[in-house]
């Protein structure tokens, strides 16, 4: 386990007001990005996902969100972290994300009102286009690491953050889209 922080405390009492998913997917070293064009964070670039629907469990949520978006049925969906973020405008809800890889799906990523899709080379990430926090864990995520990260954030600007780490996933005994072990 390896620990990576701005030296911030995350507040222990704090819940999420909502709960969302993000999905990468990689294949041949490339990464399935979009180019969000509604909701929190449109204008950026991420990864498909989206906020739970009622009854909704991780999976079924992230499996839903990115055939919306992207009209593809992603098939081998694995969890690989958790993302915790505090806005301190009040405008945007505390969020809870939990974050998913796959290499396979049915379809073919085509744009929706949602979503413009593009292949990228993993090693071409564009953060500068991207969420601050995302340079800090989805390297480490696509090293094959589980993750739980806290961040707080001003607006798009954000303030600190703490990250773990945990070991590469072919170690451990995981069933396809179990929850993280950190
Ligand atoms: O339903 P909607 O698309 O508005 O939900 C918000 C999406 O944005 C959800 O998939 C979670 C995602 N998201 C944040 N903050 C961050 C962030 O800092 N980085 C990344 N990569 N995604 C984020 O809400």
């Amino acid at each position: 386990m390896q620990d990576r922080s701005s030296g911030f405390q995350w507040p222990a009492q704090w819940t999420p007001d909502i709960l969302a998913t993000l999905m990468f997917v990689v294949q041949g070293g490339r990464i399935l990005l979009i180019r969000k064009k509604r909701g929190i964070g449109a204008g950026k670039v991420n990864g498909p996902g989206g906020k739970f629907e009622a009854g909704e469990t991780a999976l079924q949520c992230v499996l839903r969100e990115v055939r919306e978006e992207l009209c593809i049925d992603v098939t081998d969906a694995r969890e690989m972290g958790v993302l915790n973020f505090s806005f301190t405008c009040g405008t945007i809800p505390e969020i809870r994300c939990h974050v998913f890889m796959a290499s396979s799906f049915k379809g073919i990523p085509s744009e929706t009102p949602e979503a413009e899709p593009f292949w990228c080379p993993v090693d071409e990430i564009p953060y500068e286009l991207m969420w601050q926090d995302d340079r800090f864990w989805l390297p480490a995520m696509l090293d094959g690491k589980r993750f739980e990260a806290f961040f707080t954030f001003e607006g798009d600007r954000m303030l600190e953050f703490s990250l773990e780490t945990g070991d590469r996933p072919g170690k451990e005994k995981q069933a396809p889209s179990a929850s993280p072990s950190l």
